[in-house]
């Protein structure tokens, strides 16, 4: 899907965080950042719009964070900065060693199920891929 400056391809197979960029990578993408409110929006609708049960606590997908180099230094894996948080509150705990962030689609409205939480990254999860239109 083309959405303003990026294509979007989503994989409902759950991947582990590691594998799941290299698929981006290799498709000359990454797994999405997320800048402002907006782009977490863009990406959920796009999400909402795919699945058949957008409530359902189990479905989450990956985003491109991950404080894997340094615990608790989040970075995205697209080289862009963190200046924008949307954590479900509590979050990131890392809890039982968690370095890998996906939207969790938990809690009782949109904006509640846009928020992030740390997971382990040998978790499969389904994800975007994201890259620049040109
Ligand atoms: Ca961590
Ligand atoms: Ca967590």
């Amino acid at each position: 899907m083309e959405i303003g400056e990026y294509c979007y391809q989503y994989f409902g197979n759950q991947m582990k965080f590691h594998d799941a960029e290299g698929v981006c990578n290799r498709l000359g993408g990454f797994l999405p950042s997320i800048r402002n409110e907006e782009e977490g929006n863009t990406i959920y609708q796009l999400w909402k719009g795919l699945v058949n049960h957008p409530t359902q606590k189990d479905s989450a997908y990956w985003i491109g964070l991950r404080d894997t180099h340094q615990e608790s230094k989040f970075e995205w894996t697209d080289g862009t900065p963190l200046e924008y948080y949307n954590w479900i509150p509590g979050q990131p705990d890392n809890n039982g060693g968690e370095d890998c962030v996906c939207v969790r689609n938990d809690g009782n409205n949109d904006d509640e199920r846009q928020r992030w939480n740390d997971m382990r990254c040998d978790w499969g999860q389904a994800f975007f891929c994201r890259k620049p239109l040109n």
